[in-house]
């Protein structure tokens, strides 16, 4: 799969604000094939462990505080050259440094709360990927 893939998953500002529909079909227009795909809830100590390698930093709390809070839909998603693609798709980091269109200007909140997190490496996206699913998961 490596590549091909990479992992989603809507944050729980863009699950609360009513934009899942929204999200899904932005990533289907700009031609992702979902993979695996589910609504669930991270736990805190799941939080802490998917961003460890943000553990040093100021907003760590904050950001597992956030991503623990309520429910996010976690998919896994089929591209050529699917990190890069994604990452364009979903925009900067901070939405009001993010280009027209993309996911992050339209559906986000805030730098810390910024509606979808992608994949930052095929490693990463294969790790994220087995985080959340079982290979019984993704199709
Ligand atoms: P990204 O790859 O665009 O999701 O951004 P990073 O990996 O740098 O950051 C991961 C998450 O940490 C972001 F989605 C939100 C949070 N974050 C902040 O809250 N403040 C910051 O200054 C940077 C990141």
């Amino acid at each position: 799969m490596s590549g091909k893939i990479t992992f989603t998953m809507i944050k729980p500002d863009a699950v609360a604000d009513g934009h899942i529909g929204a999200i899904l079909g932005k990533i289907s227009e700009a031609g992702f094939k979902i993979k695996a795909l589910k609504l669930t809830q991270l736990t805190e100590a799941d939080a802490k462990k998917f961003y460890e390698v943000h553990s040093e930093r100021p907003f760590y709390g904050e950001l597992v505080e956030f991503m623990s809070s309520g429910p996010i839909v976690a998919a896994v998603l089929e591209k050529d050259n699917a990190v890069d693609d994604f990452r364009t798709v979903i925009g900067s980091t901070n939405p009001a440094e993010a280009a027209e269109g993309t996911i992050r200007k339209l559906f986000a909140r805030s730098i810390g709360e910024n509606a979808v997190h992608g994949s930052d490496s095929d490693e990463n996206a294969l790790i994220e990927a087995q985080f959340h699913f079982s290979g019984r998961e993704i199709f």
